[in-house]
């Protein structure tokens, strides 16, 4: 028994098995807008595994609603629209699903509404997919600002926002055609990727893609040595991070310790998470950047590298080949 008592009571980390189940966390009380707050909450063994294993109470609302509607819908005009693709057929569906696409319209129309089955459908799932995203954004930035949190998670994702819209939507206003934009599909979006690449001339040369790939390789390597650290003084209680700006005890000061000792410097308690914070959130701010350049100004990126000194010019040892993309096109 008093062994049971005391596994009860036992601190949680991922290497203890004990599950301990209280009455449900509802969280800070909250003057309640329009809509009434949920307050159900189940608990799931599985999930107290990776995570916490109560799930809710959920938090709906108007702006989440509406944004689940339009994402849904969207995610139905792409999903039909394939589906016709494969003469209604559900099993090809699922077969040729990875490579089903929703095309934006061919570039005669420019920024043109399309008819429905050129293009249109896509513009019509494009907005709907923008508005959920949009509302998505404004749903986690007022659940924020009613928790009386900052509003970090909001800005970042609006980082990721900036690169989606400067694929598909800033970047084709400035070209002047939606045919720019990204085709809705799981192989087909890798295509477009690498057709865009090949077009402009390797996007490898891009500064602002070289930038983009420093923070996505940095974010990478600051969660890792940041999650290690955390992991490997867990056994001192250095998990509960917060506490350790205040009053640091023994598992903040060997963590900093052990990176004084490995590499001469430590980030802080606080300090990492900005560290973290500034790195997931340059990876798509400087990509989208390099987007909006990207046939806009610069038309060729390993001419461009050539041009300033980034990349040597290839020797020339046959005939002179002209720029296909520069050539004027024979009427
Ligand atoms: C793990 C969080 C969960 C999110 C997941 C993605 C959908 C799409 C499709 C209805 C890390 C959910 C996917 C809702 C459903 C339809 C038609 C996030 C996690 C699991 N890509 N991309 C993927 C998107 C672009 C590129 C996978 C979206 C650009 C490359 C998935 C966008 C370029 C590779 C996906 C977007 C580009 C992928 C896994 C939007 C340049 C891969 C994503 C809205 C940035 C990888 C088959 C993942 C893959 C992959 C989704 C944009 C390049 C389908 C929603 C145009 C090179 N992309 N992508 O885990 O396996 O993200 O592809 O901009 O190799 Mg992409
Ligand atoms: C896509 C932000 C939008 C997503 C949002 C989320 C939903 C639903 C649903 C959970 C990812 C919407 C969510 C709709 C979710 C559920 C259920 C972020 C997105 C709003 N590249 N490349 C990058 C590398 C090459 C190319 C960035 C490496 C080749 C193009 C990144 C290599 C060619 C573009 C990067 C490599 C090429 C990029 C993306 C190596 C292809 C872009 C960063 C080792 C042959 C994008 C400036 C990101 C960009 C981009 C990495 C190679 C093309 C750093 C490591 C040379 C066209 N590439 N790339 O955060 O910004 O994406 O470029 O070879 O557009 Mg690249």
């Amino acid at each position: 028994m008093a062994n049971r008592q005391a596994s009860m009571i036992e601190y949680q980390n991922i290497f203890t098995r004990v599950q301990v189940h209280g009455p449900a966390d509802l969280g800070v009380p909250m003057k309640t807008d329009a809509w009434k707050r949920g307050n159900t909450t189940r608990s799931v063994h599985l999930f107290g595994r990776i995570g916490d294993a109560q799930v809710g109470p959920f938090y709906l609302g108007y702006l989440g609603l509406v944004s689940l509607a339009s994402g849904a819908i969207a995610i139905m005009i792409m999903g039909f629209n394939m589906l016709a693709q494969v003469n209604w057929n559900p099993v090809q569906f699922v077969r040729q699903l990875f490579w089903l696409a929703l095309e934006p319209p061919p570039p005669s129309y420019g920024l043109h509404f399309p008819p429905l089955n050129d293009g249109g459908w896509y513009m019509i799932a494009g907005f709907l997919l923008t508005l959920s995203i949009l509302l998505w954004w404004l749903r986690m930035y007022r659940r924020a600002i009613a928790l009386g949190m900052g509003t970090h998670v909001a800005w970042a994702f609006a980082a990721a926002i900036w690169l989606y819209l400067s694929l598909g939507f800033f970047r084709p206003l400035l070209m002047g055609s939606w045919s720019e934009a990204v085709p809705f599909g799981i192989f087909p979006h890798l295509d477009w990727t690498a057709a865009f690449s090949i077009r402009y001339g390797n996007l490898f040369y891009n500064p602002f893609h070289m930038l983009s790939i420093v923070f996505l390789y940095g974010s990478t390597l600051l969660f890792a040595m940041h999650a290690a650290t955390i992991l490997a003084v867990s056994r001192f209680g250095g998990e509960r991070e917060i506490e350790q700006i205040t009053d640091r005890g023994t598992a903040s000061e060997r963590a900093a310790l052990f990176w004084r000792w490995t590499m001469g410097f430590n980030a802080t308690m606080e300090s990492i998470h900005r560290w973290a914070w500034w790195f997931a959130v340059l990876c798509p701010l400087t990509g989208g950047i390099g987007i909006l350049l990207t046939g806009t100004v610069v038309d060729n990126w390993y001419l461009w590298a050539v041009k300033h000194g980034v990349a040597p010019s290839y020797p020339h040892l046959g005939p002179i080949v002209v720029d296909p993309a520069l050539s004027e096109v024979p009427k």
